[in-house]
């Protein structure tokens, strides 16, 4: 629960950043009190794409796994340890950032040089988290002792990979930033490799992507099944589909840097054919979520090429909000694979056409697949319930995030097709013609993020009823089962150390020559570019 909370707090203040992002965008608003437009776009990005999303996996995780697998008193207390960590490095972070000394974008590339502070608290963060997986791996570990020859509880097996791809990819980030950023902004260092650094963020920065979805996808493979009064569809594919997951999230971080000179074409092409790999499982969901919904709907006795559609619990909100979520993904994951298809992405890099992709997939499939977790797991941990009331309100939330979401990220896909920058503030451009084009995108794109913002007041609003006022009562955790028919799920699909060998190995295929060439070839460090 305490985890949630940061992740709520954070929702209402990266909010209200992008509120003002939007409207300064739209080139009829400044910023007032000398704040800056990278100020905010910094604080939107990290909160909410760095510190909602990991606080609230790590609190869903963390239920997942008292639930299936049980937590010892002595495992709540390192627990304890990792969110103190956490929490006290977003607040140094976040607050770096306010006073101005860190507007470097949540992706901090360098040469932009940030206040020693912003990349201390940043690891505290990723060191908390790591204390976090830790305790999830020792959790699965005790109860397999007790439990010999039985195979893992399907979420608890989920969190365990996802914490494991998490650990494997922030190395990469942790190694940029104690060995190049802190020491080069604490001014031991004159110059900085940018190849380098980025090399090592974006090996981090697409699984952190996965990262973000794993826990969406655990909700849509075993807790959907069971708002929707039906059946897991088939244990093995979800466990298949995590493993591959493992496999091919980390070894693609090329495509976010295919623009990028320095780079071997032959490798970027290599990472472009692996990223199409990790595109295979999330296809294997769509597949499953599918059957579900069918089979389910066939069992109830609704017929045709479509009628099963019509039993679906549309009118709750723990099932609609992760639907939507899922709906939004078709053109989010489409838009994907034009990112990663190498040609296309030289029409959409650094056009805001990617930021229309992100806030598709994190910021509509995960995050309203997260509202949908938190209508029913608050009450379940409170003692509340999730009443009738709340249930309309969030109906009434979630079509607020569609419209809105519909209206800005549909701009932002246009306006980036022609050819409209992305991390940028408002310009005419000198009053030229294609900048003129943009005008009404523009428009459209403040009044989705106001409609959004109106969502995220009516989201917290949701939080705090549920948290402090709802009715006393108690609140089911739906944990989905399996058919009794079921084929016994596959032994080896838990052989770990295999798993993990074959990580590394396309990890070290994947990265090790093109990175020993970039730091043999690339061009003297750069010296800082200092706010
Ligand atoms: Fe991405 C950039 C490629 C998925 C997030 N991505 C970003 C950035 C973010 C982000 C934050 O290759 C910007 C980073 C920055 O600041 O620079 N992305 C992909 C690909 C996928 C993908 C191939 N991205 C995600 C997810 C994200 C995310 C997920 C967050 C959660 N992305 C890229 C590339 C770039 C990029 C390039 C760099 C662009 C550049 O130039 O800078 C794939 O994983 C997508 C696969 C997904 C599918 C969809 C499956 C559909 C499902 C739903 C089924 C629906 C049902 C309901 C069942 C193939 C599972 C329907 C029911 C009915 C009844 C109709
Ligand atoms: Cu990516």
């Amino acid at each position: 629960m305490s985890f949630i909370y940061v992740a709520f707090i954070s929702l209402f203040i990266g909010g209200l950043m992008g509120l003002l992002q939007v409207l300064v965008r739209s080139g009829s608003f400044t910023l007032p009190w000398g704040i800056g437009y990278y100020q905010i776009l910094t604080l939107h990005g990290v909160v909410l794409a760095l510190v909602l999303t990991t606080f609230f996996i790590l609190g869903f995780q963390y239920a997942l796994m008292g639930k299936t697998v049980g937590i010892s008193d002595k495992q709540r207390k390192v627990s304890w340890l990792a969110f103190w960590i956490m929490t006290v490095g977003t607040t140094i972070t976040a607050a770096t950032i306010l006073v101005g000394k860190a507007s470097v974008l949540y992706t901090f590339y360098a040469p932009l040089k940030a206040h020693p502070l912003f990349y201390i608290g940043l690891t505290l963060v990723i060191v908390g988290s790591w204390v976090a997986g830790f305790v999830n791996w020792r959790q699965l570990y005790v109860w397999k002792k007790a439990h010999p020859g039985e195979k893992s509880p399907l979420l608890a097996f989920m969190v365990t990979i996802n914490m494991l791809m998490w650990f494997i990819a922030s190395l990469g980030v942790a190694i940029a930033v104690l060995v190049q950023f802190i020491p080069w902004s604490l001014g031991y260092a004159e110059t900085i490799n940018v190849l380098v650094s980025r090399t090592l963020f974006w090996y981090f920065g697409h699984p952190l992507v996965y990262f973000w979805l794993l826990p969406a996808y655990m909700a849509w493979y075993a807790i959907i099944p069971k708002i929707i009064g039906g059946k897991i569809f088939s244990d093995s594919l979800a466990r298949l589909s995590f493993v591959l997951f493992l496999f091919f999230s980390i070894p693609v971080g090329f495509h976010h840097q295919l623009t990028e000179p320095g780079i071997d074409p032959t490798w970027k092409f290599i990472q472009v054919v692996l990223t199409f790999m990790v595109v295979i499982p999330s296809l294997m969901t769509a597949f499953s979520m599918f059957a579900t919904f069918e089979i389910t709907g066939r069992r109830k006795g609704y017929g045709g090429l479509f009628g099963w559609l019509k039993h679906l619990p549309w009118k709750d909100v723990r099932f609609l909000a992760p639907f939507i979520g899922m709906l939004a993904f078709i053109p989010g994951g489409a838009g994907g694979i034009i990112n990663a298809s190498h040609q296309m992405n030289a029409v959409v890099h650094n056009t805001i056409w990617v930021t229309g992709h992100f806030h598709l997939t994190v910021a509509t499939t995960v995050i309203l697949t997260f509202f949908g977790i938190t209508y029913w797991l608050i009450p379940h941990l409170t003692g509340r319930t999730l009443t009738k009331e709340i249930n309309r309100l969030g109906i009434i939330q979630t079509f607020i995030w569609t419209i809105g979401m519909t209206i800005m990220s549909g701009a932002m896909h246009i306006q980036g097709l022609l050819g409209a920058p992305r991390r940028s503030s408002y310009s005419d451009y000198g009053g030229t013609e294609q900048a003129a084009e943009w005008g009404a995108y523009q428009m459209a794109q403040a009044i989705g993020g106001t409609i959004l913002f109106v969502g995220i007041v009516l989201m917290v609003y949701i939080f705090i009823k549920l948290t402090f006022f709802s009715p006393k009562g108690e609140e089911e955790f739906p944990i989905a089962e399996e058919e009794e028919d079921a084929p016994a799920t596959p032994m080896w699909l838990e052989n770990w150390k295999l798993w993990i060998a074959i990580t590394i190995a396309l990890i070290l295929f994947a990265y090790t020559i093109p990175f020993v060439d970039i730091i043999q070839n690339s061009p003297p460090g750069s010296p800082p570019f200092d706010w």
